[in-house]
């Protein structure tokens, strides 16, 4: 729609045509007010042209992600080198966590990082042998606990003292597809990563959401649960290569003040990409 606006003003209908675009990208109601707000004031004081118009849109949008980018040491997450990185993929059933994970592996290990795998989803019987075949995929070890529902926080432990005892760089934590709304595996996701904050004080511990972008505003509910009991510090989004558009990224980043760090595109072993606020905002508005 936004090729269409030609010449014409920026009038009342554009706006409301753009508030919907940006409602049925996911946006949510919050962060779409708050955009187009400041595209009203600063219409308000100024004649301004559709493509400025649309170009302060952009801007407004970029900035509600680079937010909470800006306030994270590391504008573009990679593991620390020389030292222990923890990163624990969470999230709800069937998002892409383990095949996030899986991608992941890949691309630490073409980066030359030493890396293993903690299978502490343990929740699932074939979830073991999944993670196994990602860790084969790119000669990543993996760590597992053979008996039927071993204790998660147990395999973590495993992981964490195998990877200190090797000098591994980075260990990747396999996490069960949990709904944000069951207290108790909420609970047991808290104490895996209270046994990760205890058994490794000194390691960079990233704890990511795996969002599906086709659940829509839903994410931002799954953002909040897990915010607290994961201690989360990121989100990769997956399934862009979907028909979504993965606006509820935006409501993430300003609601949750959460920064997303990768997207998914695929369910290929290279289709995992870093996040670049620009790309995802210009992608968003396209077409
Ligand atoms: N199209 C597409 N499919 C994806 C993407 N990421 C994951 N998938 C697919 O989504 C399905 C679920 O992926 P998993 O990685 O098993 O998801 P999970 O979150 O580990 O699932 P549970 O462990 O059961 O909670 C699989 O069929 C994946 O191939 C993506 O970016 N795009
Ligand atoms: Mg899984």
């Amino acid at each position: 729609m936004l090729e269409n606006l030609g010449d014409d003003p920026l009038t009342p209908e554009v706006l409301d045509d753009l508030e919907t675009t940006l409602l049925q990208a996911d946006v949510g109601v919050q962060a779409t007010d708050q955009v187009l707000e400041a595209l009203r004031r600063r219409l308000n004081t100024e004649v301004v042209d559709p493509a400025e118009g649309i170009r302060f849109l952009k801007e407004q949008l970029t900035d509600l992600l680079e937010q909470p980018i800006r306030s994270c040491a590391n504008p573009l997450l990679a593991p620390q080198r020389g030292r222990l990185n923890v990163w624990l993929m969470v999230g709800v059933n069937g998002v892409g966590k383990t095949t996030t994970l899986g991608k992941l592996a890949n691309l630490a290990v073409r980066s030359g990082y030493s890396c293993l795998i903690a299978a502490a989803d343990t929740f699932r019987a074939a979830a073991v042998q999944q993670v196994q075949v990602w860790g084969e995929r790119s000669g990543v070890p993996v760590i597992a606990n053979p008996s039927s529902n071993a204790d998660p926080a147990a395999v973590v432990y495993d992981a964490i003292g195998a990877a200190q005892a090797k000098g591994t760089e980075l260990v990747l934590v396999d996490t069960a597809g949990r709904l944000q709304t069951k207290h108790n595996l909420m609970e047991e996701l808290a104490k895996v990563r209270r046994i990760v904050d205890k058994l490794a004080p000194d390691a960079a511990v990233e704890s990511l959401l795996v969002l599906d972008a086709s659940q829509g505003q839903n994410g931002l509910r799954q953002a909040m649960a897990f915010a607290s009991a994961a201690g989360l510090t990121g989100v990769v989004l997956t399934k862009l290569d979907g028909s979504a558009r993965g606006g509820v990224a935006l409501a993430v980043a300003s609601e949750a003040g959460l920064p997303i760090r990768f997207i998914g595109a695929g369910e290929g072993i290279r289709d995992l990409r870093p996040f670049n606020s620009f790309e995802f905002v210009e992608a968003l508005l396209a077409g």
